[in-house]
């Protein structure tokens, strides 16, 4: 069979790898014009579609409570970190079109569950807490595996993640704030915190990856500069970060082997259920059938939107 052009383009090539192994070496970004090997590319589809799909199914957990907020301040703080969210999907969806991909193709995959998405997205928000919760731990998480993906190999990718980062900062810091309204409140109030706290601490860690022994992806996509440090490195970063402002805040980590080693200035902590991290990944958790029902109700409903931007624009091309 003969290789499409683009797959021609790509195919095995000493003198096009050397130029792609030294611009690497010099730490310089790829750009979409440039040749790359084929995993590389492969790679950066996986690893941003994944990203991408995760930023849309995340806007479910939070988007539940835009109607139940407590007050028109907070109603319009939810609202602007859930369109956010939305922002930074189609940014990423843009970055694997840079790279070749559809993004109707990825989202039927996502659907029919042949690409992943954050396995975070699988826990339910039961109580206004864990809106919180979900902007000082997951996006807390978020951050701190995105800022080195700022420096990421890839052109379009690092560039779209400046502007990502950026807005999950202040996601991070409104979480925290009404957290820190709802410690000084009552001891119901407290009492919730307490509750989100306990429940999305252990699939925070989880959202790092498998331990680095178990990674498949790491070492390669750190030679290609892709990802910048291990998943155990930057789970590590995320506890060591984490644990004053849960003592600031006023909450228990629920872990009780959680202790500052002296001696590395690091906390050790308790194992990590990677059971339950693998039931989750495998559509187990508590709403991965529903998060990706709504996710195909929503394309199937808003089909006809598409369909009318394309007639549309190809009447007026
Ligand atoms: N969930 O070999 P590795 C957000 C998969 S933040 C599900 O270590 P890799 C912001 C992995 O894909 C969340 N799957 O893989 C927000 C691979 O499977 P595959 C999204 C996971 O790629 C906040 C397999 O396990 N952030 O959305 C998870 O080198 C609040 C083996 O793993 C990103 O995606 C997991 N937790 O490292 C939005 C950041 N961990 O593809 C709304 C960019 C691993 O071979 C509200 N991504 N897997 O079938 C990354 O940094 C990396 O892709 C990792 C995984 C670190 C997630």
């Amino acid at each position: 069979m003969t290789a499409a052009p683009r797959d021609r383009a790509l195919a095995t090539d000493p003198g096009r790898q050397a130029e792609f192994d030294a611009t690497i070496a010099a730490d310089h970004r790829i750009e979409p014009r440039d040749w790359m090997p084929e995993g590389y590319r492969k790679t950066l589809i996986r690893q941003i579609a994944q990203h991408a799909h995760s930023e849309i199914i995340g806007m479910q957990p939070e988007g539940d409570w835009l109607l139940a907020a407590p007050s028109l301040r907070r109603k319009v703080i939810l609202l602007a970190k859930v369109q956010d969210e939305a922002g930074h999907g189609l940014y990423l969806y843009s970055a694997t079109e840079t790279l070749g991909a559809d993004r109707d193709e990825l989202t039927d995959m996502l659907i029919e569950g042949r690409q992943k998405y954050s396995s975070i997205f699988n826990y339910p928000t039961l109580t206004y807490a864990d809106v919180g919760v979900v902007g000082w731990l997951v996006d807390g998480a978020a951050i701190c595996n995105q800022v080195p993906l700022c420096r990421s190999s890839y052109g379009p990718y690092a560039r779209a993640m400046i502007r990502i980062c950026k807005e999950e900062s202040f996601h991070q810091r409104q979480g925290y704030e009404l957290l820190l309204t709802m410690m000084r409140g009552t001891d119901e109030q407290r009492a919730m915190v307490q509750d989100a706290v306990d429940r999305w601490w252990w699939p925070s860690l989880m959202m790092f990856g498998p331990p680095d022994a178990d990674s498949p992806n790491s070492a390669q996509s750190m030679a290609w500069g892709i990802k910048r440090h291990s998943n155990d490195e930057l789970r590590q970063r995320f506890v060591d970060m984490t644990v004053p402002q849960a003592e600031f805040l006023g909450v228990t980590l629920p872990d009780p082997e959680l202790a500052l080693d002296p001696e590395t200035g690091r906390h050790r902590f308790g194992a990590i259920d990677w059971v339950e991290f693998k039931r989750v990944l495998t559509g187990g958790g508590p709403c991965n059938a529903e998060r990706i029902t709504r996710r195909r109700a929503t394309r199937d409903g808003n089909a006809w939107v598409t369909e009318a931007a394309t007639a549309y624009a190809e009447k007026h091309a």
